[in-house]
């Protein structure tokens, strides 16, 4: 029996790039996790048959050494499937049997150009990917198809598998309240995805060396944003610490303690890449601190306090950059997801932009989520527009408001 007969649908998101390949509908293996060094050789590889610029040019993203194009590059099982299909559509494709691709988390591929919009069939043959693994897309809002007989026997229910933003970030940044065209957000979890919402791309040589990329929103819109490294720095450094002691920090006793820092630490380049990777952040983070003749500081509070505001100068950096490439005036960030509980944070991006930060919704990427469920769904009107949809989300989800201080 169906315990929730008002549901309807499922929509599937998480984070981008990661894929599992196929061959005959099983998979070849495990996929692996974007923090892995083996992403260097793709890199290399893929840089050999086509300049950065190039490939700037086609697909549009900021160099991040994980993009799926340079994973593949250096793996040698895509030789042996016969379709590719990135981590929410291979979860759809294990409930419906079917064989899609969604168009927003394709975007972080490297593999769809930046204006057409369709799978760079050139591109691939010419890194050595087979275009036949990249199955059809599809956009947010489509019907995926109905869970496949066992499944739905096994939930008791038959539900529709509905495409949605399946990026977690397009998801989120179609909840955001976005109430003007002025308005920057950045979608902070474990990454800060820091930009503004276009609807034409900006592809010149400054975009590119800000390190700008074009990830594809709901209804065709353009993630103009860079990703900067986010509560992942704090994350880890607190994982450690907790390796250290071999008992739980409680987060937010630590964030009190940091809040009673004063605010003129020393930063640290929060995009510097020997952070990305997993393994002991305290000690890189120091260590990237004294490469710059700087001694970091020894007690956890100043610590903690360093970290929340080194990425807030970065957040402030990529809303500036942001605002200089695209010509757009900003006057409001709407700083949505996990990140908007941390009111250190939320201060400290007021204060670095000086601008006003509009915390909230914390859940964010389900809120998107659900919307093109919905609209798909018929609740609100097939055509209801993306800014119907968010200034539902103003109404329903009022933000906190931090006023930049000094
Ligand atoms: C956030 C996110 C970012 C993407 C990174 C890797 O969860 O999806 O948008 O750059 O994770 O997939």
């Amino acid at each position: 029996m169906r315990r929730e007969p008002a549901i309807e649908s499922i929509g599937i998101d998480t984070w981008a790039v990661d894929y599992g390949l196929l061959r005959d509908d099983a998979l070849l293996a495990e996929p692996f996790h974007y923090r892995d060094a083996r992403t260097a050789r793709g890199v290399e590889a893929v840089h050999a048959r086509i300049p950065f610029g190039d490939l700037y040019a086609r697909n549009g993203l900021q160099f991040l050494a994980f993009t799926s194009l340079y994973q593949l590059a250096a793996d040698e099982r895509a030789a042996d499937a016969d379709t590719l299909l990135l981590v929410p559509d291979l979860l759809a494709h294990r409930l419906t049997g079917a064989r899609v691709a969604e168009r927003t988390n394709a975007s972080t591929t490297g593999l769809l150009g930046v204006r057409d919009r369709e799978w760079d069939q050139e591109l691939a043959e010419r890194i050595g990917i087979r275009p036949a693994l990249m199955p059809p897309l599809i956009d947010p809002g489509a019907r995926i198809g109905r869970l496949l007989p066992d499944v739905a026997a096994r939930i008791g229910a038959d539900l529709t598998v509905v495409a949605v933003g399946s990026h977690d970030t397009a998801s989120a940044v179609a909840a955001a309240p976005l109430a003007s065209r002025s308005t920057a957000y950045i979608s902070c979890g474990t990454w800060g995805l820091v930009g503004l919402e276009l609807t034409e791309p900006v592809l010149t040589e400054a975009a590119r060396t800000a390190g700008f990329t074009h990830e594809l929103g709901v209804d065709g819109r353009i993630r103009f944003l860079h990703n900067v490294t986010g509560l992942w720095l704090l994350s880890e450094t607190v994982r450690a610490w907790e390796g250290e002691d071999g008992t739980p920090i409680d987060l937010s006793e630590l964030l009190d303690a940091a809040a009673t820092v004063p605010p003129d630490v020393p930063l640290f380049d929060a995009n510097d890449p020997s952070l990305s990777s997993p393994g002991d952040m305290p000690a890189r983070i120091a260590a990237a601190l004294r490469a710059t003749g700087t001694e970091p500081p020894s007690a956890r509070a100043p610590f903690v306090r360093m970290i929340v505001e080194s990425i807030a100068q970065a957040f402030a950096d990529a809303v500036s950059t942001a605002s200089a490439l695209t010509g757009i005036a900003v006057e409001t960030i709407d700083l949505i997801g996990g990140g908007s509980l941390n009111r250190l944070l939320c201060q400290a991006t007021a204060d670095r932009t000086g601008l006003p930060v509009l915390a909230g919704p914390v859940e964010a990427t389900a809120l998107g989520n659900l919307l093109v469920q919905a609209r798909a769904a018929g609740v609100f009107g097939d055509d209801a527009t993306l800014e119907e949809l968010r200034r539902l989300v103003r109404r329903t989800h009022p933000p906190t408001r931090w006023a930049p201080r000094g």
